[in-house]
């Protein structure tokens, strides 16, 4: 390889054929975090059965002041600005209020580490332009301190945590809008902010912190030649000191989603079924990625549904990228930091599981009964049920059994319910061991023709306190 600087050429079929590195498809499960200047309000109406994104507050309140035709979500978004705020009180605002004083990258970090989770990825700019590490440029293309070592914190609250995160052997990166709604040099020249100001910007970004991840965003607003983002990528993959394992993902471009870059993205979908392309699916714990302090807990996850969600995309190939909002005051809501705590003890035991897994041939299996239809759709086509998977069926309806992931000649069954004093295993003859993950002697069995039957333990005490359970099949 004595052309280094020539290998990828700022052409999509050329940056496309660079593999996405294997680290990403083994680690299976990070944490998204979205903090930034939208976490002073940290607000948007709850709307039963629709996402609202606490992070899009000001888009929210601007696309709904005096406007008879919006939608609910900006009324209701520039209604709460008015009466909490007063009309005449601009966004930019808020930044002086994000102090972030309670803010403790370390303690973020153990966090992080405690959820099992291998990777992150911070906002270092969101669609509101400002940066959480010192920008010159958000600064300047604004005309006013517009990142958080210059206004709010006083800190360079991205490197903070890249370098909390390292020292707990997390891969640290970042997200990173390509748009900003508001900016002026973007409203009166793109192709101006392109190249005097988002390449820079982007370039800093991933000289100075060297992210292990790009999660980029804001992509849609132009075809990825205005955005020139293939030779962004060439840079990235030539010359950046991060080529050899950054991961990217799919949006750098209206015509780009599943396409061109690095992983294909979903968002608040189930994800894909039998892609052979790495794919990511993200999403919080209620229906928002900042901070909405008007959620209600019920319109949370559980701790046993985030489990299968995991589980269940982990079973059709893809990872979950699971989003926190923290507060602008540096605090992690303490609900959010349960869950994550819960999903890492789970990941303590259950992690062979997930860790470095594949797609498995089977990715369910149902007892009898009708299979219902809408425990999975593909990516843009509606809901994903999660709580249905983790309940118990209703009648005539067949019991989720098994979700099952692969290793060499491995086949782990993760159960969403404890089945009993035994197992029958589907369509797998001749297994030759089996085990309950977190229990130390083998299991007995009994192969039949289609498949096995385990005879379970009675539950002992480590696993009492566990809601999904594995067993594993040595084929
Ligand atoms: C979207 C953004 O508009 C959301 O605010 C969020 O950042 C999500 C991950 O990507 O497209």
């Amino acid at each position: 390889r004595g052309f280094d600087s020539q290998t990828y050429q700022p052409i999509w079929e050329s940056v496309d054929s660079r593999p996405v590195p294997a680290w990403f498809t083994h680690d299976k499960f990070g944490i998204f975090i979205h903090w930034g200047v939208y976490s002073v309000p940290a607000y948007a109406p709850v709307i039963p059965g629709q996402l609202a994104y606490a992070e899009w507050y000001w888009h929210q309140m601007t696309e709904g002041r005096d406007n008879p035709k919006a939608g609910a979500l900006e009324k209701g978004t520039w209604e709460f600005h008015k009466k909490w705020y007063g009309a005449d009180f601009p966004y930019q605002d808020f930044a002086p209020h994000f102090r972030a004083e309670l803010y403790d990258p370390d303690q973020w970090a153990d966090i992080l580490s405690a959820s099992g989770a291998r990777y992150v990825a911070l906002t270092s700019k969101h669609h509101e332009g400002f940066t959480l590490w010192p920008s010159k440029e958000a600064t300047a293309t604004w005309g006013r301190p517009w990142n958080a070592v210059e206004i709010g914190p006083k800190r360079d609250l991205f490197g903070e945590l890249m370098d909390a995160g390292r020292k707990k052997n997390l891969r640290m990166g970042c997200y990173y809008s390509l748009y900003e709604w508001y900016n002026p040099m973007w409203l009166y020249d793109k192709q101006r902010y392109v190249r005097e100001h988002m390449f820079p910007q982007f370039k800093e970004l991933v000289t100075r912190y060297q992210p292990a991840i790009i999660f980029s965003d804001g992509e849609w607003e132009m075809p990825s030649s205005d955005w020139h983002t293939a030779e962004l990528m060439a840079w990235l993959f030539n010359e950046s000191p991060v080529k050899d394992e950054v991961v990217i993902n799919d949006r750098w471009g209206k015509e780009t989603r599943h396409k061109h870059g690095g992983y294909w993205t979903t968002e608040y979908t189930s994800g894909m079924s039998g892609s052979e392309h790495p794919w990511e699916e993200n999403r919080g714990m209620g229906v928002s990625y900042g901070l909405n302090r008007a959620e209600k807990l019920s319109g949370h996850h559980t701790g046993k549904e985030l489990v299968l969600m995991l589980s269940d995309i982990v079973s059709r190939g893809g990872n979950l990228l699971l989003d926190i909002g923290p507060a602008a005051d540096g605090t992690i809501p303490l609900l959010m930091e349960e869950r994550l705590r819960e999903i890492g003890s789970w990941l303590q035991i259950n992690g062979d599981a997930i860790y470095g897994t594949k797609m498995s041939k089977t990715t369910r299996q149902w007892g009898t009964g009708q299979v219902p239809s809408t425990h999975y759709n593909d990516e843009f086509s509606g809901t994903y049920d999660v709580a249905k998977l983790a309940s118990q069926p209703k009648t005539g309806e067949a019991p989720l059994e098994a979700l099952f992931t692969a290793k060499d000649n491995t086949l782990y069954a993760i159960l969403p319910n404890w089945p009993g004093s035994s197992f029958h295993l589907k369509d797998t003859p001749g297994i030759k061991a089996a085990h309950l993950l977190g229990y130390s002697e083998p299991l007995k069995f009994k192969t039949t023709g289609d498949g096995a039957t385990v005879t379970l333990p009675i539950l002992p005490d480590n696993l009492l306190a566990q809601s999904v359970w594995t067993l594993q099949f040595t084929l």
